[in-house]
């Protein structure tokens, strides 16, 4: 089966975890991704974090599928004019360093436009170009933190609090992917190549669009009616931490299930959607809520929303969170288990999917990955193993016309 993107050649200088992201999307829609690497070391995630010895870590397999691994170091002259052939013949060139590296390493935008003009070279840094931040180097949590997911996580009486979702990292990566596409798009029109750049903390921001929403709300009413804090709470001038509350309309929280003593995952999450109010009244056993006007509207719901809560609370006593899911679900209320990392991990229907795959691996033996979250009626994204460091140097350096001899020179310069 062809794949959309085969005969992309993708440079991929990125390392971590956002730029690698993105590459990888690419790479299991068809592109011909070749990751540049340091000789002898690599992405320094091959070994952070290491559950087997020797072997390259998870955090840099799971994000590193279906590409190449080529080791150059590209500050040497000699590795410079392996890069410069590479980019006279790629599509793409992805990268991830922290601000002005790429430019020290002689690699300016200007430089790479002048090699190859049809180019696209695509960047993550943690702030935009011109930022009063844009000197600073960012990992995921500071950028939770600076793009406004941090003061708008958690509850109002903790701390910030970080996401466990990479919404820094791979969520940037994905908005890269985005961009690198539409480039690609526009060059068939143009025929030429642009640069494209996504910072971290705008990434966090766009998916934190509702909470500038309710800072706008807040600005203008004084307060938030969805919100916790509403109508018992006091508000402040900036929206607060909501705990679990639901972002919209329709009030949610996350509720205790049967054995949540012992069990910190025993619970679920439970929405209650206008159109929903009856059934979930019956299912609970209060018909006469269904009426009754403290009850039967959101807003009249709203300042004893906890109390209703608790009284669903009471229904859940009895009843495991998958159980309390299959019966809800007759009902057409919005609701899940909170699941577990193990949970997901042996989740037969996402095993089905795709989406959890096992991906052999020549030295780990197998491990377990996220594929790809977008599905295709023409295409199913196969991932296949991330390579070890340096595997396909010697084929990537005969395809550029360097000879036996030459690869061998180079190595002996230590340029490779
Ligand atoms: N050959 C020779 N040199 C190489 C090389 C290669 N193949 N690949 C990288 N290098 C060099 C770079 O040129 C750079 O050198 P100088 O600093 O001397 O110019 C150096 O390696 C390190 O680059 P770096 O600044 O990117 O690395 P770091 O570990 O200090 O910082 C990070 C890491 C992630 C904080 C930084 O890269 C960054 O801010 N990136 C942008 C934001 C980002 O993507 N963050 C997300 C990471 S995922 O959590």
């Amino acid at each position: 089966m062809t794949k959309p993107l085969e005969g992309i050649k993708i440079i991929d200088f990125t390392h971590v975890q956002a730029g690698p992201a993105c590459t990888q999307l690419l790479a299991w829609f068809g592109a011909d991704v070749i990751k540049v690497e340091r000789p002898g070391s690599g992405d320094v995630t091959r070994n952070q974090l290491r559950d087997i010895p020797d072997a390259d870590a998870l955090y840099f397999t799971m994000l590193n599928s279906n590409k190449k691994s080529l080791t150059l170091d590209t500050k040497k002259p000699e590795g410079k004019e392996v890069l410069e052939k590479l980019i006279r013949e790629s599509d793409v060139l992805v990268e991830n360093f922290g601000p002005g590296a790429l430019d020290r390493m002689g690699f300016s935008w200007e430089r790479l436009n002048e090699l190859n003009p049809k180019m696209i070279v695509a960047s993550v840094k943690g702030f935009s170009d011109g930022h009063h931040y844009d000197d600073l180097k960012v990992y995921e949590n500071v950028a939770q933190c600076a793009g406004g997911a941090a003061s708008t996580t958690g509850f109002w009486d903790g701390p910030p609090t970080i996401s466990a979702a990479a919404l820094g990292d791979s969520n940037t990566g994905m908005h890269l992917a985005i961009g690198i596409l539409t480039a690609l798009l526009g060059r068939d029109k143009t025929g030429k190549g642009q640069k494209v750049a996504v910072s971290m903390q705008d990434s966090v921001l766009n998916l934190c669009r509702v909470k500038l929403r309710d800072q706008q709300r807040l600005e203008r009413v004084g307060y938030l009616e969805e919100y916790p804090q509403y109508p018992h709470g006091e508000f402040s001038d900036v929206v607060p931490r909501g705990g679990n509350a639901g972002g919209g309309g329709q009030p949610g929280w996350v509720l205790k299930c049967k054995g949540w003593e012992t069990d910190p995952n025993a619970y679920i999450y439970f929405t209650i959607q206008g159109h929903a109010w009856e059934p979930i009244c019956k299912v609970l056993g209060k018909p006469e809520w269904i009426n009754d006007p403290a009850y039967k509207t959101a807003e009249a719901r709203q300042p004893h929303i906890f109390e209703i809560f608790g009284t669903i609370e009471a229904w859940l006593a009895d009843k495991t969170k998958f159980e309390a899911v299959d019966i809800l679900r007759q009902f057409d209320i919005p609701c899940a288990p909170v699941l577990t990392m193990k949970e997901l991990a042996n989740d037969p229907s996402l095993r089905a999917s795709g989406t959890i795959v096992e991906v052999p691996h020549k030295k780990r033996g197998s491990y377990l990955t996220v594929g790809s979250p977008i599905k295709f009626s023409d295409m199913k994204p196969e991932v296949t193993a991330s390579p070890l460091l340096g595997e396909h140097t010697d084929e990537v350096l005969t395809s550029l016309g360097y000879s036996k001899q030459d690869i061998f020179n180079l190595r002996e310069v230590k340029a490779v």
